[in-house]
């Protein structure tokens, strides 16, 4: 992990990706459009599960190219990608041999987290899986485990995350690390034991894969610390949307920073929130993280058709240009 995460340490910018189902609605439902983050709209609007889960017959991304995103992300500039495997409606965007809620299952079929790991390996860029613990799709997924019944059904859940993780590793070898999400409810938390033995398993498989600290978290998602108050994992995964003052806040810390373009979307939403950051606010963002020892990873969130919005590709263009003059 030394060696990888001198690498990663070095990236300084990097690309982070939110796309699926929900980049179909685009943040509006029955032709009303809903100011936030459109990849919980599901959750916000109330939507029916059976409605919103059947979003998958829809899924046929017909501009979708892999290798375009990538050469976005090297026009830009960015030394690495963290790619949306499964959010927390979970929708797999690779045939997933343990649900039946997968790319596999959509008018598309064809495994888009294979395209994006080959595009972006030949831009030589690394890639970084993101995956959300918490699954709406899955039955026996629980907030809280209040009967014997929960605790069964956690106890399947458990092997269900644990399978799809090794899977995830196996299909795709080449991934550096995985960014973890969902894991601020109960039912996992409660679930140390486990992560340790899932931790160690995951390490063993893949020698030097990167683990982000939200694969640990208390139930309000911010900590991931022991009761020493030693950091778990290899990188703190906690700064979102906000970039540390002084390089006190970061205790010694690798760190990564995850940032909109807007105020709090990070799926397609046609209707961008609050202030739209402009180029030279990412610029500056960027070189004070770098300066803090941290890396800045930007959001895109493709459309439902799979192509990325002018707006992005612009800014992707200009932080581009300051890039290349400095480096
Ligand atoms: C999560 C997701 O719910 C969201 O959709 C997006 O994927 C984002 C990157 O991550 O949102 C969070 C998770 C944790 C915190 C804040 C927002 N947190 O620890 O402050």
């Amino acid at each position: 992990t030394d060696a990888a995460m001198e690498k990663w340490r070095g990236h300084g910018l990097g690309q982070f990706i939110h796309w699926g189902l929900y980049a179909i609605p685009g943040g509006a439902w029955n032709g009303k459009q809903y100011n936030g983050a459109a990849e919980w709209i599901r959750s916000w609007n109330g939507i029916p599960k059976s409605t919103y889960d059947s979003l998958n017959y829809s899924f046929n991304p017909t501009a979708f190219d892999a290798k375009s995103w990538a050469k976005t992300a090297k026009q830009m500039g960015a030394k690495y990608v963290t790619f949306t495997t499964k959010h927390h409606d979970g929708f797999c965007l690779w045939p997933s041999k343990y649900t039946k809620y997968t790319v596999a299952n959509s008018p598309y079929k064809k495994d888009i987290v294979k395209a994006v790991v080959d595009a972006y390996d030949q831009e030589g860029i690394d890639v970084i899986l993101y995956f959300s613990v918490m699954d709406w799709n899955h039955p026996d997924w629980r907030y809280d485990i209040k009967s014997k019944e929960d605790s069964i059904a956690f106890e399947r859940f458990k092997k269900f995350t644990r399978n799809q993780l090794i899977e995830l590793l196996t299909n795709y070898p080449t991934v550096k690390g995985l960014w973890f999400d969902g894991t601020w409810d109960t039912s996992w938390v409660k679930q140390a034991a486990f992560a340790d033995e899932l931790e160690t398993e995951m390490r063993k498989l893949r020698p030097g894969l990167i683990i982000g600290s939200r694969f640990r978290a208390d139930e309000n998602g911010k900590r991931h610390f022991d009761s020493n108050g030693v950091l778990m994992g290899d990188y703190e995964q906690g700064w979102e949307r906000k970039i540390p003052s002084r390089i006190e806040d970061v205790h010694g810390n690798d760190w990564d920073c995850v940032m909109t373009v807007p105020e709090n979307q990070w799926g397609y939403n046609a209707a961008w929130n609050g202030h739209i950051k402009t180029g030279l606010e990412l610029i500056e963002m960027t070189a004070r993280c770098v300066s803090l020892g941290g890396n800045f990873v930007l959001n895109f969130g493709p459309k439902g058709d799979g192509s990325i919005r002018q707006e992005e590709l612009k800014l992707a263009a200009e932080i581009g240009d300051w890039m290349k003059i400095n480096q």
